[in-house]
Formats: structure tokens, C-alpha cells, sequence
């Protein structure tokens, strides 16, 4: 009995951190904006603009980031190299010149591969794309450099931009004041001189996954060896309101050669999703299955499963925190990486695909899953196939945490019964703060 209550308080632990903007198992995670501004020209100043994702596990995915402001002054954009505003505005008061954007509130996005040379600049010119800091930590960082007029042309006189914004590609992030800090010193390539930007400022962007959606975005279902009850994700894990799906590959493109939801270029948000019909509707589906033991080791299978029709999934990322996960022996056919939070606590681990063979994962259909045996070091002390121990007690895909099965429907060893009246107890109590954290959160 006492287990099963401790085994019910973690999940109850684990449904209330989906409330909260700060994530336990990263939390550091952030998108940093850095202006350098490298020189002053006669009416503003030149500034390489870094965006840098210090995510462990999330990344920003096609169709990429848009990042906005509103300017202090009137300040415009004369120029930019390795990006584009998204509009122009309304440039009609200049004569000869005309600025490349002359918006209040420009909204920026990166330039695709393959632009023209003269346009790029170091890490530039990917779409937007981000990989994530634990997977790539050389490639999180994206670039671009724009030159301001009509701004103060000296470190007292320049105006902070104000009210910074970052969609990546979905909404989520949300951005602090731009703060002055010490001014970035680069090396030259040859390592032989240093020189410093004139003026650097930061802006830090944090995720929230409540503000991204009202719904969690993928689930977890379970099986096991010992027993062959599969728990399926709980039904509308991902909310069943206002959510239509289809039924077959035939009807999805039927539907997508009439649907008129197709995205743009570049920025904004991903395609609207074209759901396969399931009881989760859900776009995504991670199922466990505790699928060998040996005498010092067992062995559990991960798939994950797209439902989306619209939606390829590249260089997806799965988290996964289990107490038994520091005792990795060997991962099939997935990339991995501890993610070590706390220093010592070591019970989480990222799953990523290998380049080229599955770092995609498929849209909906025949191909529209990855899979991967994890063969695990028994742990002395703790090891138990009883009270659902052998499944992970949070499951995380590209960032977004997965709405777990009902605590009460784990599949259980044949002789381990459980107290039935307390758990249910324990569980509408946990579902009970549960809405409540959901009412103060909304
Ligand atoms: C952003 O992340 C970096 C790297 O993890 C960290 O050093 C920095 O303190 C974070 N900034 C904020 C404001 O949390
Ligand atoms: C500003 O951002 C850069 C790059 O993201 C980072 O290295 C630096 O530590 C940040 N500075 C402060 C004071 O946050
Ligand atoms: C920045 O945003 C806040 C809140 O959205 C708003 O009150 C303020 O006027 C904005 N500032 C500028 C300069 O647009
Ligand atoms: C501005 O420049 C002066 C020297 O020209 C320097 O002493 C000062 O620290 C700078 N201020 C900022 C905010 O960078
Ligand atoms: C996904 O990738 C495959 C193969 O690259 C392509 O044929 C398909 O159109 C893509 N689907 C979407 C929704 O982008
Ligand atoms: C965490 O666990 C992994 C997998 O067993 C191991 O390779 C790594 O050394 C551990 N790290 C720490 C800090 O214990
Ligand atoms: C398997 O687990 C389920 C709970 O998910 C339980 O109801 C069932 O009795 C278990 N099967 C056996 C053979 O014990
Ligand atoms: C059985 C076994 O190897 N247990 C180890 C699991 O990992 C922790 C920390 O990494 C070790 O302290 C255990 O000895």
C-alpha cells in the first residue's frame, strides 16, 4: 500500500509541473537574443544579432523562428544580411534610399538555404531552424546582422529595442526586458587578437508549454511482458473539443489537395494538423513496452508513432525520466544523452535519431514511426517489476510533456492486486488540484 501511494504522489508530482512555466528537467532552458552592435555609422549602428537555444531538448523546428520588437524611436532597418523582415511598412517618407523595413514593430525571420551568397552570413539562412543544445550544441545558435538608422549613433544615445517576441515556430516563448551587459569580445580567426563589440545587449526567451497550447501535444501508452492488458493513452489526452480527424491515408489526401491550410514559407506557425482518428487525438503517441528481463538486466522497446498527416517531424527529440535510465547499458538504433539536472540526480535521459536514418519522423502512415530497445542495468536496490515501477514517470517529445495514462490503469504483476477504494481516492483527489492548478494557471 505504501508503494502504491508513493508511486501515486510522484504521478501526482508529475501532473502538476504541466502547470508550471519552469521545467524541473531543464531548468536553465532558454533562447538567449544577443545585439552586438560591431559599428556606428552616420544616423545608427550595425549590430549582429545571435539567437542562441540553451534547450536541452528543445528545438525550433521548421518552418522556424520569427523574432519581433517594437522600437524604441523610429528607428528602421536599412539593411539586413542573413534574414528578412517580414514586411516593409510604410516607407513613403524616404526619399532616394528606401529602408528595408520601416515598421514599429518589425518581424524577422531567417533566410532559407540556398539564398544568395552575398546575403549570408556565419550561421545563418537554415529556415529558422534550431537544433536543440543537447543535441547539437555547435549548431543551437542562428544569425543575422542588421543596420539601424534614425538610432543614437553612441553607447549613452542608442535606445534598447522594447517588447522582444520569439515564435518558434509555435507560440510558447516569452521574452524578458533587453538588458545592457558586458560588451561581447570575439577572437579573429587566427587566434591572435581580440576585439570587442561597442555595445552588447541580452534578451532571455523562456518556454512555457502551458502557454504554447491548452492541451499536451503527444501520450504515452503502455504494455509489458507480464501481462497483456496494453493501457492505451487516456482518451482525449490532447482534447477531443473543436478537434476533426480522418479516418484513412485516402481521406487525408483527399483533404489535402482541397485543404486550403497550407503554411507559409517561412515563420509562423507549423501546418494545422490532420489527425488520424484515434481516442487520444493525439498527434503523437510514445508507447513502452517492458519487453525482456534478464537475470542483471531488462530491456524495454520505445515506438513513437505520428498521427498527423501534415507533419514530418525533424530532428525530433524524446525525454524520458526513469529512475533506472542511469544505468544505461546500451540504446538500439536512437541517439541518447543523460541530461543531468541537478548534478547528481542522473534518472533522465534524451533520445534523438541517427542522422540520415531515422531523424525524421514520418508523417502519418506506413512509415510514420521510430523505434528503439533500451537494455537497462538492473539497479540493486530498487529494481521491481511491481506498482508500474519498470514505466517512466515523465515522457517529453520535441519539449512538450505527454500526457501520461490514468496512475490507476498501470499493468500490474498477476499477484499484485491493488487496494481499488484508496486508489480511486487518491486519484480523483489528484485529478481534483490537478483542474484546480489548471483553473489558477488559465
Ligand atoms: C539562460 O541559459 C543560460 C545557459 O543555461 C544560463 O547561463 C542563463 O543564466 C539563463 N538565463 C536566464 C535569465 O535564466
Ligand atoms: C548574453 O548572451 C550571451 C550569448 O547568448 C551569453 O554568453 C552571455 O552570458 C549573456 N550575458 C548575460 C549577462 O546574460
Ligand atoms: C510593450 O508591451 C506592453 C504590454 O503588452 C505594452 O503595455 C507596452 O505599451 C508595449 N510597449 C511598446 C513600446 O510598444
Ligand atoms: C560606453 O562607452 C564608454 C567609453 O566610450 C564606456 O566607458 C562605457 O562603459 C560604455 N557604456 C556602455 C553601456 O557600454
Ligand atoms: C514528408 O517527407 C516525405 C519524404 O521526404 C515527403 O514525400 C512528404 O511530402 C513529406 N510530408 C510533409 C507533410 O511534409
Ligand atoms: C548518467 O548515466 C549515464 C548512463 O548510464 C552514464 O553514462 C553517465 O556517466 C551518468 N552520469 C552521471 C553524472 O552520473
Ligand atoms: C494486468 O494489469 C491490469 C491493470 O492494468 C489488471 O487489471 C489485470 O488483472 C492484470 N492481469 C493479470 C493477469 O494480473
Ligand atoms: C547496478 C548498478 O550498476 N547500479 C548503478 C547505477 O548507476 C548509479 C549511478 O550512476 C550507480 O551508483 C549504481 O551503482
Amino acid at each position: 500500500m505504501e508503494v502504491t501511494r508513493s508511486a501515486l504522489l510522484l504521478v501526482l508530482a508529475a501532473t502538476l509541473s504541466v502547470a508550471v512555466a519552469y521545467d524541473p528537467l531543464d531548468p536553465n532552458g532558454n533562447i538567449t537574443i544577443k545585439w552586438d552592435v560591431m559599428s556606428w555609422t552616420p544616423d545608427g549602428y550595425v549590430a549582429m544579432v545571435t539567437i542562441n537555444n540553451y534547450q536541452m531538448y528543445r528545438h525550433i523546428m521548421a518552418p522556424g523562428w520569427t523574432v519581433g520588437w517594437t522600437w524604441a524611436r523610429s528607428e528602421v532597418i536599412w539593411s539586413m544580411v542573413g534574414a528578412q523582415a517580414t514586411e516593409q511598412g510604410d516607407c513613403s517618407r524616404f526619399k532616394g534610399n528606401i529602408p528595408h523595413c520601416c515598421k514599429r514593430t518589425p518581424a524577422v525571420v531567417d533566410l532559407l538555404p540556398g539564398a544568395p551568397y552575398n546575403q549570408q552570413i556565419a550561421n545563418c539562412c537554415r529556415g529558422g531552424v534550431v537544433p536543440a543544445y543537447g543535441q547539437d550544441p555547435s549548431a543551437a545558435v542562428s544569425a543575422f546582422q542588421v543596420s539601424v538608422g534614425q538610432a543614437g549613433t553612441t553607447n549613452r544615445t542608442v535606445k534598447l529595442p522594447k517588447n522582444f517576441t520569439l515564435v518558434g515556430p509555435g507560440p510558447g516563448y516569452t521574452c524578458g526586458r533587453a538588458k545592457v551587459v558586458p560588451s561581447t569580445v570575439f577572437l579573429t580567426p587566427d587566434h591572435r587578437r581580440k576585439t570587442q563589440a561597442l555595445m552588447t545587449w541580452n534578451v532571455t526567451c523562456t518556454y512555457s508549454q502551458h502557454l504554447a497550447s491548452k492541451y499536451p501535444s503527444c501520450c504515452v501508452s503502455f504494455s509489458s511482458f507480464y501481462n497483456e492488458t496494453i493501457v492505451p493513452c487516456a482518451k482525449c489526452s490532447c482534447g477531443c473539443e473543436h478537434k476533426s480527424c480522418v479516418r484513412s491515408e485516402r481521406d487525408s489526401k483527399r483533404l489535402t489537395v482541397t485543404g486550403k491550410h497550407a503554411r507559409g514559407h517561412s515563420g509562423g506557425a507549423p501546418a494545422a494538423a490532420l489527425l488520424q482518428c484515434t481516442t487520444h487525438m493525439c498527434p503523437v503517441r510514445v508507447h513502452w513496452h517492458v519487453k525482456l528481463n534478464y537475470k542483471e538486466y531488462w530491456r524495454a522497446k520505445i515506438t513513437v508513432t505520428n498521427f498527423n498527416y501534415r507533419m514530418n517531424y525533424t530532428g525530433w527529440t524524446l525525454v524520458a525520466q526513469h529512475p533506472n535510465l542511469d544505468n544505461i547499458t546500451e540504446v538500439f538504433s536512437f541517439d541518447y544523452k543523460p541530461i543531468v539536472a541537478y548534478g547528481s540526480i542522473n534518472d533522465t535521459a534524451m533520445f534523438y535519431g541517427l542522422k540520415y536514418f531515422n531523424d525524421q519522423l514520418m508523417e502519418a502512415g506506413p512509415h510514420g514511426n521510430v523505434q528503439s530497445e533500451v537494455l537497462m542495468r538492473k539497479d540493486a536496490g530498487t529494481f521491481t517489476f511491481r506498482q508500474g515501477w519498470a514505466f517512466p514517470r515523465k515522457v517529453y517529445f520535441n519539449g512538450d510533456e505527454c500526457q501520461m495514462p490514468s496512475p490507476d490503469s498501470y499493468p500490474f504483476l498477476p499477484n499484485a492486486a491493488p487496494a481499488a477504494t484508496s486508489t480511486v481516492a487518491l486519484v480523483s483527489s489528484a485529478v481534483v488540484v490537478a483542474s484546480l492548478m489548471f483553473l489558477i494557471m488559465a
